[in-house]
């Protein structure tokens, strides 16, 4: 019942259990004198006299006196475990975190640029800035109990240390749009001998070096790409990208061009720059900065390949 993921994790449930348990003591404790005084002082008959009690002072103060201490408690308990959530190690392990519809990315201190999973080393406090590059969303990891609005202009973050090697779920938590229960990601926890094999060669132990198809394949799904432009034919928020290469595009305005790999780059850095004729300004996020050239040279391989041929 109590996450071990994170000791903070441990601690919010204890809280929560605390919490749980008065408010149960007290249900059961209220109502079964409530019951007992119905049965005990029930008016017999027509004739029953009833006494006419007046105010008690002492009563009074018992039940505002006690109520109120309990809040405190419950106060002090919370506030406790909440400072330390919202307060980052110094020397916390920094990981940038970037939003966008409808998808995460990280990028990592050695210069790595990860969408979809989180990589992090066991043990170690991680400490996650976030921003979003479109609307509202909320960065949630049930099992370390941290959650955060991730909101445009305004850094927010959050912090935690895992505690064991593993895997745990990222969710979206504020809703942003058609896909946002498809904002989905993966903690990795890695020990200290697999996160060095991660940073040095950005592969787990075992994974093998994707060719460019596969990598740009990978890319299009975590990054959120399919969620607006299907490989079927079928018109999504974006144009579908079957047979995208080479097909004659219609902008906005009239203009007339052939999709190349320099269209192509210019439509996923500046989306907003050349717009598909009957398709909306501004839905599509900016991946400026986001994907490497390397990735978006995969993206385009890919691509390549979807054709009805
Ligand atoms: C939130 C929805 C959304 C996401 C996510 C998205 N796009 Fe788009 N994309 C659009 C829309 C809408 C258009 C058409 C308007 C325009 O040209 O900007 C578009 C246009 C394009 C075009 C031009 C298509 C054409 O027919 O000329 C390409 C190429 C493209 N996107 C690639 C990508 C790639 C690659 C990704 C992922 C890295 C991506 N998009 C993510 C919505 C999206
Ligand atoms: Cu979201």
């Amino acid at each position: 019942m109590i996450s071990d993921a994170t000791e903070v994790a441990a601690r919010v449930d204890l809280v929560q259990i605390f919490i749980f348990l008065m408010m149960a003591f007290w249900f059961i404790a209220c109502n079964a004198v409530l019951v007992y005084f119905m049965l005990r002082y029930r008016r017999k008959g027509p004739d029953d006299e009833v006494s006419d009690i007046k105010g008690s002072h002492m009563l009074e103060v018992v039940w505002t006196v006690i109520p109120i201490i309990l809040v405190f408690i419950i106060f002090y308990v919370g506030a406790n475990v909440w400072k330390d959530l919202r307060t980052p190690p110094e020397d916390a392990y920094e990981i940038s975190v970037t939003a966008q519809k409808w998808s995460w990315s990280f990028k990592y201190d050695h210069g790595a640029i990860k969408g979809g999973d989180l990589f992090v080393p066991q043990g170690v406090p991680v400490k996650l800035n976030m921003i979003s590059n479109d609307v509202i969303h909320s960065f949630f990891v049930p099992e370390f109990r941290v959650k955060e609005d991730v909101v445009p202009s305004m850094y927010t973050n959050v912090w935690f240390q895992a505690e064991h090697a593993g895997v745990y779920n990222i969710f979206c938590t504020e809703y942003c749009g058609k896909d946002h229960s498809h904002m989905l990601g993966k903690v990795h926890v890695l020990d200290p001998d697999t996160w060095e094999h991660w940073v040095n060669t950005g592969l787990m132990p075992g994974e093998k070096q994707l060719t460019p198809v596969e990598a740009g394949e990978a890319l299009f799904v975590e990054r959120g790409c399919k969620g607006c432009h299907s490989i079927d034919g079928t018109k999504l928020v974006g144009p579908s990208v079957l047979d995208l290469m080479g097909r004659e595009e219609i902008l906005e305005g009239g203009e007339r061009v052939t999709v190349d790999d320099n269209y192509i780059m210019d439509s996923i850095k500046y989306p907003d720059r050349q717009i598909v004729a009957g398709y909306p300004k501004g839905q599509m996020p900016s991946f400026d900065g986001q994907l490497t050239n390397e990735d978006i040279s995969n993206i385009i391989t890919y691509l390549k390949t979807i054709s009805s041929e």
